[in-house]
């Protein structure tokens, strides 16, 4: 009896020692980065659709990522972008529709969800982009975000893992400038406290890569805040290109704030961002600094942005978790990879080895793999 009770202290122990067989991350909190569903499963799904959500879940996402526009009657819909030619059949089915309007100081042409009924917007069907496989084309309704998150609630029960949202804020100042200001940021709160409280426990990310409805939203919610930090291009140096619309906040071109993105992840950007957002984030070449020195790595013969030298952290992620932000970069894709990396799998990886908390990926089954090959 007492040799067994011993061995069964001594495997009790080695269990302890051993843990439950996850290493530590260097993540903020140890646990495992989180992948990001990038508009669902994107790369397989016409973006933005109950589809693409699903299949995001099946391979594994613990978030989905909904980008909010603002339909005519004020309803919260899924889009990138308040316009719907690029990513609809809007054009066959009202071909007079089209108007113009100024897009963060960009005037644009296109058919806007703002100038369309919920009802109307639910006549169209979703078509794949960037080149991608285009057989689902015409299947799948533009969802509602209430629609979006039942699915989120349903598999959550149905599979046992928790499926979080990721909602974006697109485009806050244009949206203001139609609807009223903060009447977006309104609704969605009102939204996801009626969902899953007001809390910041909540499976719920809000982002936006503008900084004055982040900072409002921070006096009326304690969900999760992410402050996006956009750029034009990279140069041959490994430096961000900040060309405008891309090279700071709209709401800061808007109130003549000097910052742009490239200042606010410098450490005096971050101790602000801090003062209202959970996590930052940013492209990912802000992450890591890569070099067109001009020399062909990937054995093809040609020159493209997959041959550049990795030269390592740029310290934004060691910034940023010094002062408690989370760090959450995009946007991983199988078909259009990386700065510095032929293989996206192994592009993420060496995201999360440098402690990463999260990617956003247009094929979360290459994220989940890549998380699962550093267990
Ligand atoms: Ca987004
Ligand atoms: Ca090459």
């Amino acid at each position: 009896m007492k040799l067994q009770a011993s061995l069964a202290l001594l495997s009790l122990a080695l269990l302890q020692a051993c843990g439950d067989g996850e290493p530590a991350f260097k993540t903020l909190s140890g646990d495992a980065p989180i992948v990001i569903g990038h508009r669902g499963a994107s790369g397989e799904r016409p973006e933005h659709t109950l589809a693409s959500y699903q299949l995001a879940i099946d391979q594994g996402a613990n978030f989905i990522e909904p980008d909010l526009v603002l339909t005519k009657d004020g309803v919260m819909i899924v889009r990138h972008e308040p316009m719907l030619g690029g990513t609809t059949d809007v054009a066959t089915k009202f071909p007079a529709r089209k108007s113009k309007k100024m897009v963060d100081g960009v005037e644009t042409e296109d058919w806007f969800a703002s100038d369309f009924t919920l009802a109307e917007i639910k006549t169209l069907r979703a078509i794949q982009t960037r080149g991608r496989d285009k057989s689902f084309d015409g299947q799948f309704e533009i969802p509602t975000l209430d629609e979006v998150i039942k699915l989120a609630k349903e598999q959550s029960a149905k599979t046992g893992r928790t499926i979080g949202i990721y909602p974006e804020v697109k485009h806050s100042t244009f949206h203001a400038g139609l609807f009223g200001a903060n009447l977006f940021e309104d609704k969605l709160v009102s939204t996801l406290h009626t969902a899953y409280g007001n809390t910041g426990k909540a499976p719920v990310f809000i982002q936006s890569f503008e900084v004055s409805n982040l900072q409002y939203l921070n006096t009326k919610t304690d969900i999760k805040l992410v402050q996006l930090i956009d750029a034009d291009d990279v140069k041959d140096d490994g430096s961000m290109s900040l060309v405008a619309p891309y090279h700071k906040p709209y709401d800061f071109v808007v109130k003549n704030d000097s910052r742009t993105f490239g200042d606010l992840v410098k450490p005096a950007g971050l101790d602000f961002i801090k003062t209202y957002a959970d996590a930052v984030g940013p492209w990912k070449p802000y992450l890591v600094k890569t070099v067109n020195d001009g020399v062909e790595r990937t054995g093809d013969s040609s020159l493209t942005i997959n041959d550049r030298r990795v030269d390592g952290s740029t310290g934004v992620i060691e910034n940023a978790h010094a002062r408690g932000l989370l760090v959450h970069t995009w946007t991983f894709r199988n078909d259009a990879s990386g700065y510095g990396f032929k293989d996206p799998k192994a592009e993420m990886e060496y995201y999360m080895k440098l402690g990463i908390d999260g990617v956003f990926t247009d094929f979360p089954a290459t994220g989940v793999a890549a998380v699962n090959a550093l267990r």
